[in-house]
């Protein structure tokens, strides 16, 4: 039988060919579920009075844990993914960027075997512009005879995920997922309420000449950092002997997307502007789920030294610095911060 292949479809098969259990395809057809009720809210934006900075109970502006300001819609998607997980009886508990602690499923419904994990708004600063924004998550299995889930058990590193994914809020809706076994995109169509499969075995070039960074940053980069990006700028003249184009559009999800699409480079390196902070982006929920997609589809990323999905995480909203997209490129970079350490490591213990 052929024609398309909804979302519906793509996971049946992949649970009949022993891929995921029955209880984690549910779990992805809720998260696609209540991605579309988030994009149908996106989509309305000012018509729907979503738009503009939340409120907090005292009336002032609500603030989340990692002391960011919250939008009407990073709120909204939170609770849409958090209701609609409540009670499906496939989790055990879900942790969000905008909740402190983990949320372990209310006691009236069955508990589950899987943890999720979500970015419900990525890129909030864009929503009041109407650029592109999207939602992350992230697929963990709860160890196993936990009376009470807690933060501690989603502290596993990112090698650990059966499934990750996001969800771009664009021109298209596009769900882009991988259970590990490839990276595939579902692109929304919006007449019959489907997420159908547009692309599957995504594959990102392995060179690029496409670099995408916040330059606004550049003075508070640490030297390996300056060195790498100086060379990218340095164009057909320099030493790398091409010229690089840039994009920024900051929002991770659809600059992910344009690497999963046409190749790039990401980079969210640490910078001096918060020395106290290791980097901008959440492993978790952010950094992990978006290093399995790209590995997946062929690509590379590391913190600028190792291998991200190798960090065994200590909190649940820590940061890390993130180099991801086309292989080759992920590990020049990676290269010259490494050799930069290895040439300096001297200095610093003399
Ligand atoms: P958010 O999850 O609060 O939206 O923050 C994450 C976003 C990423 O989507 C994006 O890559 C980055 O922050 C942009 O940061 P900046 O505004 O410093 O360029
Ligand atoms: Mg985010």
């Amino acid at each position: 039988m052929s024609g398309p292949v909804s979302l519906t479809r793509h996971l049946i098969e992949a649970q009949r060919a022993g891929h995921i259990e029955p209880d984690l395809r549910l779990l992805i057809e809720v998260v696609a579920r209540a991605c579309k009720s988030i994009s149908v809210a996106v989509g309305r934006g000012a018509l729907g009075g979503v738009l503009g900075d939340a409120v907090s109970a005292a009336g002032g502006d609500s603030v989340n844990v990692q002391g960011e300001a919250q939008k009407k819609l990073d709120v909204l998607s939170n609770e849409i993914l958090l209701e609609a997980n409540a009670w499906g009886g496939h989790l055990a508990a879900c942790a969000s960027e905008e909740m402190e602690h983990c949320q372990p499923i209310p006691d009236a419904y069955p508990r589950g075997a899987y943890l999720l994990l979500f970015d419900p708004l990525d890129g909030s600063s864009n929503i009041d512009v109407n650029v592109s924004v999207g939602t992350i998550f992230s697929v963990l299995r709860c160890p196993e005879n936990v009376e009470t889930v807690g933060d501690e058990h989603f502290l596993q590193p990112g090698t650990a995920q059966v499934a990750a994914g996001y969800c771009v809020y664009g021109p298209q809706t596009t769900l882009v997922l991988t259970i590990g076994q490839g990276t595939h995109a579902f692109t929304l169509d919006r007449e019959q309420g489907a997420f159908v499969q547009t692309r599957s075995d995504i594959r990102i070039p392995g060179e690029t000449r496409e670099f995408a960074i916040n330059m606004s940053n550049q003075r508070h980069w640490e030297p390996a950092m300056q060195g790498y990006v100086s060379e990218l700028l340095a164009g057909r003249e320099g030493p790398r002997g091409k010229d690089f184009n840039m994009r920024w559009v900051a929002s991770m999800v659809a600059d992910v997307h344009r690497i999963l699409t046409r190749g790039g480079i990401f980079i969210y390196p640490w910078d001096r502007k918060d020395p106290g902070k290791p980097g901008k982006l959440r492993l978790m929920y952010e950094a992990n789920p978006m290093a399995m997609l790209v590995e997946q589809a062929g690509g590379a990323a590391t913190d600028g030294r190792g291998r991200i999905l190798d960090i065994a995480p200590t909190t649940l909203h820590q940061r890390v610095p993130v180099f991801l997209g086309s292989k080759a490129e992920v590990e020049v970079a990676t290269r010259q911060h490494c050799e930069h350490d290895a040439a300096h490591a001297g200095a610093t213990t003399a």
